[in-house]
């Protein structure tokens, strides 16, 4: 399989964290993201992923995937060990509602096409892009703390194994670096996060943490 990537890429990271619990190889293909120039941008690329954005899975039987969380349900599926999805109904709807509030309400105003097409706005500065990042980057994160607050009983947001949706929280959680927020802001998530910190899984295939 080859997974498309980016080794700055939260939603990329996400499939990459699957990956690593799974114990699945692929080859990694880098896609650069940054700038009008992006080879994301490309048409060669667009016809691998007509959005335009990392990741994309190619399975060994040439189908093309795209979408993180589609692709980590994918790859469940196709390799049931370890679940990344609560074997309980109503835990395993909680662990996609905290994965879609990031990735659907979060991470989603966030990309470089985002604030490219924000800095194109008249009036938009660097200091107005960060402002809109801290802004919902703080609010996602928020959200998700009193989400998670009201039910947590281990060391990851839902059960005794990390889930769908400690991996869509973990990368998007070490954002607050990058804009300026401190994640002890969020007691909840940044315990998790400590301890996801802890898991190779997690550690080695960070945002950032891997070219
Ligand atoms: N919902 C998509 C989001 C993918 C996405 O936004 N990827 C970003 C990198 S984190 C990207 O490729 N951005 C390119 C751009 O914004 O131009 C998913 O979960 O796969």
């Amino acid at each position: 399989m080859i997974l498309y990537d980016n080794g700055i890429s939260s939603a990329a990271s996400r499939v990459r964290i699957a990956l690593a619990l799974k114990g699945v190889d692929v080859v990694r293909q880098p896609v650069s993201i940054f700038g009008p120039d992006a080879g994301s941008r490309q048409a060669g690329y667009l016809r691998v992923n007509p959005q335009g954005l990392v990741p994309t899975l190619l399975t060994d039987d040439g189908t093309l995937l795209t979408q993180s969380l589609a692709i980590i349900e994918y790859l469940d599926e196709a390799h049931p060990e370890p679940p990344l999805l609560p074997r309980n109904l109503k835990e395993r709807a909680f662990a996609r509602s905290v994965a879609l509030a990031i990735a659907s309400e979060t991470h989603a105003l966030l990309p470089p096409r985002v604030a490219a097409r924000l800095t194109a706005l008249p009036g938009v500065d660097e200091g107005a892009i960060t402002d809109w990042k801290r802004h919902w980057v703080s609010e996602g994160l928020s959200a998700v703390e009193t989400l998670i607050g009201a039910r947590r009983t281990g060391p990851f947001v839902v059960g005794s194994q990390p889930t769908l949706a400690d991996i869509v929280l973990f990368p998007q959680a070490l954002t607050t670096d990058r804009v300026g927020l401190d994640i002890r802001h969020w007691p909840n998530i940044a315990e998790i996060v400590s301890t996801l910190r802890g898991i190779p899984a997690f550690a080695d295939n960070a945002p950032g943490a891997t070219q």
